[in-house]
Parts: C-alpha cells; structure tokens; sequence
C-alpha cells in the first residue's frame, strides 16, 4: 500500500511541474530610454497613444509601446521565444537583432532610431529579463511638444485647468474674458478669473519725460513698447524700448521720450527670448 502511495504522489507531483512549464511565459528583455528627435529636441508627446516605439525583427513588428504623455521616456518589452520549435511567431530570441523605429500615429510618421540604422539594429540579449538601456535619437521631426506648450502645461496645471488635451486648452478662453488661456500664460494672468488681464493703465508727462504704466508684469517675460502717431497705417508701428523687469509686479513703470506728437501706444508682452 505504502508503495502505491509514493508512486501517485510522483505522478501528481509530475503532472503539476509540467503544467507550470507549460504555462510560465519566457521572461521579456526590455529596452529603456530616452527619446530626442530633430537630434537634440526631447521628443515628448502631449497626449497618450501617439508616439509610439515599435521593434521589428526582419520587417515584422514583433513589440510595440506608446510614450506616455508628459514623458520622454520608453521602456519596451520584447516578447521571448523559449527556444523550443516550432518558434513562435512575434518573439524574439538572444543573439537576434530588431530595428527600433519611432512612430506618430497621428501622423502616419514612422523613422528608425540613427542608432538602429546605424548599426542594422540593436542585439537582443541573451540574459533572461535583462534590462537594456538605449536612449534613441531620430533625425526627424516626430511632432512632439513644443517648449511653449511644455511650459504652458506646467503652468495650466497649476493653474487648475483641464490639460488632458494640452493644443485644446491653450487655444480655449476659460474665464471668457477674450483672452486665450494661451495669452494668459504668456501675460502671466489669472486664466480663471476674467477681471485679470494684461492692461496700459495710463500715462503721466513729467517735466521731459512720459511715463507708461502697464501690468502685471512677471519673470521671464519681455515686455515691449510700441508707439504709432498715424493709427490709420498699420505699419506705422515703432517700438518705443522694451524692458525684463524680472520680478512680479502688479504693474510697472516705464520712461518715455517726451514726443511732440500726439501717440498711441500698446504694449507687447512675450516670453523672454
Ligand atoms: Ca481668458
């Protein structure tokens, strides 16, 4: 009895380890990195599912992963053979090369990492789960945010607005106050409140000289000033002098030439160059 006892606990024992083999996935190798097109740019994507990494194992793709918004970093796995036959079709094995390319699939752009091209691909290692670190670099340009629109985001995050789509949200008048969300940011106003605007509050002649005031003004910004005697010519514009007054300021005064003639004046307000 204690004999047929031993041999079904074997065979039990057997059947459970079999099992396991046949279900336990090989162990991906994964590639990591940062993203940079147009050579030095970081190439980070403002909204999910639109730039892509995808790697391709003689012309057929076999991994793909999107870059999450906000992010210029990637980390692809890339599917294991076991080693078995038959292979399997869309896995890789050690000692094999795939070709990593970079897609917008907004707009149909796909490109080959210089690196991938340069080298007919990267080697798949041979070490179970290895993590391999390989920053990738395409010479074009793979529609990726701006700085503008990085900063803008930042700032409208901040600032308590909606920036799931980022485009969308610059172009948007959130307080209805006719300014953008856009030209907020860039004049530094409260993008939620419509009595907060970029404003010329007045003008004051003393002795020889005119003064402007204007506001508010920030860091980082410029702010120019512009002068016209003929408003019914539109190319009658001459800047007047700018200033970075380099802190914040509810408003700011700034000194003029005193002009015989009569002038308008508007003051321009930019991110500092
Ligand atoms: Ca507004």
């Amino acid at each position: 009895m204690q004999s047929v006892r031993f041999v079904s606990l074997f065979l039990s024992f057997l059947a459970l380890s079999l099992q396991l083999s046949a279900k336990l996935p090989e162990v991906p190798v994964v590639f990591y990195g940062q993203l940079s097109h147009q050579v030095t740019e970081p190439l980070i994507p403002l909204s999910e599912n639109l730039i892509e990494v995808v790697a391709k194992l003689d012309g057929v793709e076999v991994a793909s992963a999107y870059v999450s918004s906000g992010s210029d970093s990637y980390s692809l796995k890339l599917p294991m053979d076991d080693g078995q036959e038959p292979r399997l079709n869309g896995h890789v094995r050690g000692g094999e090369r795939v070709r990593i390319y970079l897609r917008n699939q907004g707009e149909s752009l796909e490109v080959e990492a210089i690196q991938s091209a340069s080298q007919s691909g990267f080697p798949v290692s041979e070490l179970r789960g290895d993590f391999v670190l390989q920053n990738l670099v395409v010479a074009d340009d793979m529609g990726g945010a701006t700085g503008l629109e990085l900063a803008f985001a930042e700032w409208a995050e901040e600032e308590g607005l909606d920036t799931s789509d980022v485009q969308a949200a610059m172009v948007l008048d959130s307080d209805g106050d006719g300014h953008s969300n856009e030209e907020e940011f860039i004049a530094q106003t409260d993008p939620n409140s419509s009595v907060s605007v970029f404003a010329v509050f007045e003008l004051q002649v003393v002795f020889d000289s005119t003064f402007i005031r204007f506001g508010p003004v920030a860091p980082d910004r410029r702010y120019t000033i512009w002068s016209n005697t003929d408003l019914s010519n539109p190319n009658g514009w001459s800047i007047e002098g700018s200033i970075e007054p380099g802190y914040s300021s509810d408003s700011f005064w700034f000194g003029l030439s005193l002009s015989p003639d009569a002038k308008t004046y508007r003051v321009e307000v930019q991110l500092k160059p």
